[in-house]
């Protein structure tokens, strides 16, 4: 049986699949309802982690990582560490509708995006975003990103691990409280959607912040083809959040993907791409949603208790899935 149109999210970010679905009832492609529904994360500030005034990195600033798919031609639009620019997936979609590449970035992205008429500059930064951050410098910078240099007292300049370990990285980390992990069950970074439209084309898209504190300049696994997410329009989809340094790695997106072109299962397919990433990690953090072309849809995670939203044609609403690992 075939359940299409259809729109998954992760988690329950339920006002961004609803404008998707929106968007698809009223016949928009596959493409542009991803991008009405990503927008509204964007928008609303999802999570306090996606569009701006989210997650800031390790010098305050808040960026944005985004991409979109469309699993008919396979094209990919995808901007990261982008700046002074709210409107992410409409940067990652100006790039893949108007110019040959497939990523740009960082303040190059955000002068294209100007360029392209999208509103800015401006400051992505909010009082919550500012605010945090200032509450992790005055914890003495817990060094998530860094494993081979330890901070002194005044947070930087980092020193080579073993030079000047002023205080030990567990005990720091313990002393105030915080997993060594960055990407906790509160800290759900990312909205990464699959759309398939009244025409049966598919498209994904994501956008985040990043990791909270990141190091300036780093990219996620979000506006990264095959990992955050994926789209082959006689296959299905896959879109991924999680610990993105690590996943990236893996590509876990192209992984169910391309097992589902061998006829497996959404489910089994999401459950073996996050294996072979636990097989190597097993203290990493993170979850897939795999939508195959007739909609069926499954979710599997590692670390965390995943959510993920789904709509369509025979659910009243929004509905939303739990996984556990
Ligand atoms: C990243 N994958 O940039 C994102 C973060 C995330 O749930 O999805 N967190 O690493």
């Amino acid at each position: 049986d075939t359940v299409r149109p259809v729109v998954v999210s992760t988690w329950p970010f339920v006002e961004a699949v609803r404008a998707a679905w929106d968007a698809v009832e009223r016949g928009t492609s596959a493409v542009d309802a991803v991008v009405e529904g990503c927008s509204a994360c964007e928008e609303l500030r999802c999570d306090g982690t996606v569009g701006p005034g989210g997650s800031p990195d390790e010098n305050g600033e808040t960026t944005i990582d985004a991409l979109v798919m469309d699993g008919v031609t396979m094209e990919v639009g995808a901007v990261a560490a982008m700046r002074h620019v709210k409107d992410g997936i409409r940067a990652a979609r100006l790039v893949m509708r108007h110019t040959e590449h497939t990523l740009l970035v960082g303040d190059k992205a955000s002068a294209f995006a100007l360029s392209m008429g999208l509103p800015g500059p401006s400051n992505l930064s909010s009082p919550e975003s500012i605010a945090k951050w200032k509450k992790w410098k005055a914890n003495r910078c817990q060094p998530n990103f860094w494993k081979s240099v330890t901070p002194p007292d005044s947070c930087g300049p980092y020193h080579p691990k073993g030079t000047e370990n002023t205080c030990g990285e567990a005990n720091l980390m313990s002393a105030i409280g915080l997993s060594p992990s960055h990407v906790g069950p509160h800290n759900h970074d990312t909205i990464a959607m699959a759309v398939i439209d009244k025409a049966g084309h598919i498209a994904v898209g994501t956008s985040t912040n990043g990791a909270t504190f990141k190091i300036p300049g780093r990219v996620g696994d979000g506006p990264i083809t095959g990992s955050g997410a994926y789209a082959i329009d006689e296959v299905g989809a896959c879109g991924a959040t999680g610990d993105g340094d690590i996943m990236m790695r893996f590509l876990p997106c192209y992984q169910v993907v391309e097992s589902m072109r061998l006829g497996i299962e959404p489910k089994a397919a999401a459950r073996d791409a996050i294996s072979r990433i636990a097989r190597k990690y097993p203290n990493f953090v993170g979850a897939v949603f795999a939508v195959n072309r007739r909609g069926i849809h499954a979710g599997a995670c590692h670390g965390w208790t995943f959510q993920y939203s789904v709509r369509n044609s025979v659910s009243e609403d929004v509905e939303i899935f739990t996984i556990h690992p």
